[in-house]
């Protein structure tokens, strides 16, 4: 409930009368309830969750706070109906589709939309004390499927192979599923920052990107290292090593108080006076939870301030093409003087011979 209490001040703040909750993760952060179909509608007085018959034995177990409303067929005509005292209502712009849009625009007409996704974006930035243990199970599960997988990385196995066998390990280890198609990017092809795992086998020689994470009681990690295969030359090592400063770097560096732009910069900055500052075209990192990528990030626009219990990855990479690539991330919990690091999985350039 104290969610609810925290979002009915900014409903008033922003002169909204009631907010509609569309997106999943959203609707679980707000009510708990985890089934695929369900709306929420929550104005200063109560807080409503519609869904289909499918889901009503659910939604009272998992979201008893919310007062439950059966809506097999015309979900918006039940929402006009309880949306009668408002004049403005909330929606999430960002995930809302056009159609959806149009359709709201005929069920409420006379009523003003305002954006509100902002408002449950700023929420979920700062994480609580039960959000962060889940993290840190999610990360610490990520971190033992790591250790696990680094026997199998042999020539002639398939990227795709290894994508499984992470899978696999986590969820032998408690996570639910994936929280992003995984990154295995052998060789040239470890240039690819979104490298995905292919049928290409990894050969002796090859730098391996491995980017992967687990889904854990409905949280993200996200975690990548690269390793080596075979007798790595002065190069790989060199380029790993500008990497690691980078990211070591922002890892001290980072404290409450700091702008996601100014600490991209100083990471960036290590990159760019060892000469391959045009190789690192991303941002340094982007906050998780129950989605992978959520509020704020660390890259050269971001103005939004850190703050305490803002969970946050650091992730530099360098990509030449024709070559191949290096990046290492982290996760980071920013506490009220400067940063736990969650993931404890070793930083050392690892060479599998
Ligand atoms: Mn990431």
């Amino acid at each position: 409930m104290l969610r609810i209490i925290k979002l009915r001040q900014k409903l008033a703040a922003h002169d909204i009368q009631g907010i509609l909750i569309t997106s999943s993760p959203n609707i679980f952060y707000l009510s708990g309830f985890t089934g695929t179909n369900a709306m929420l509608f929550i104005t200063q007085y109560n807080n409503y969750l519609l869904t289909d018959f499918r889901y009503v034995e659910q939604a009272k177990h998992e979201a008893p706070d919310f007062e439950l409303v059966r809506a097999d067929k015309d979900v918006l005509r039940e929402i006009s109906k309880l949306a009668e005292g408002c004049t403005t209502i909330g929606l999430e712009e960002q995930v809302i589709s056009l159609a959806q849009y149009r359709e709201l625009e005929k069920s409420l007409s006379a009523k003003v939309f305002k954006n509100a996704s902002f408002i449950l974006q700023e929420m979920r930035q700062v994480k609580d004390e039960r959000e962060i243990e889940i993290l840190k199970q999610a990360i610490k599960i990520t971190d033992q499927a790591f250790d696990l997988i680094l026997p199998a990385l042999k020539p002639g196995v398939r990227e795709e192979e290894i994508s499984l066998k992470l899978e696999y390990s986590l969820r032998k280890l408690g996570a639910s599923g994936k929280s992003f198609d995984y990154i295995v990017a052998s060789g040239q092809r470890s240039a690819l920052p979104h490298g995905v795992a292919t049928a290409k086998k990894i050969e002796t020689g090859d730098l391996v990107t491995l980017d992967f994470g687990a889904k854990y009681q409905w949280y993200c990690s996200d975690f990548t290292r690269t390793v080596f295969m075979g007798k790595p030359d002065a190069k790989h090592q060199e380029i790993y090593d500008i990497v690691l400063r980078a990211q070591l770097t922002a890892l001290e560096a980072i404290k409450p108080g700091l702008t996601g732009r100014e600490i991209d910069a100083m990471a960036r900055d290590v990159i760019i006076r060892a000469g391959y500052g045009e190789y690192f075209g991303h941002g340094l990192g982007h906050s998780l939870g129950l989605e992978i990528h959520e509020q704020p990030s660390l890259n050269t626009r971001e103005e939004k301030v850190l703050q305490p219990g803002m969970v946050i990855t650091v992730e530099p990479g360098i990509y030449l093409p024709g070559w191949g690539g290096i990046r290492i991330e982290d996760v980071v919990w920013v506490t009220n003087s400067g940063v736990e690091v969650l993931t404890q999985a070793p930083k050392q350039f690892i060479i599998i011979n």
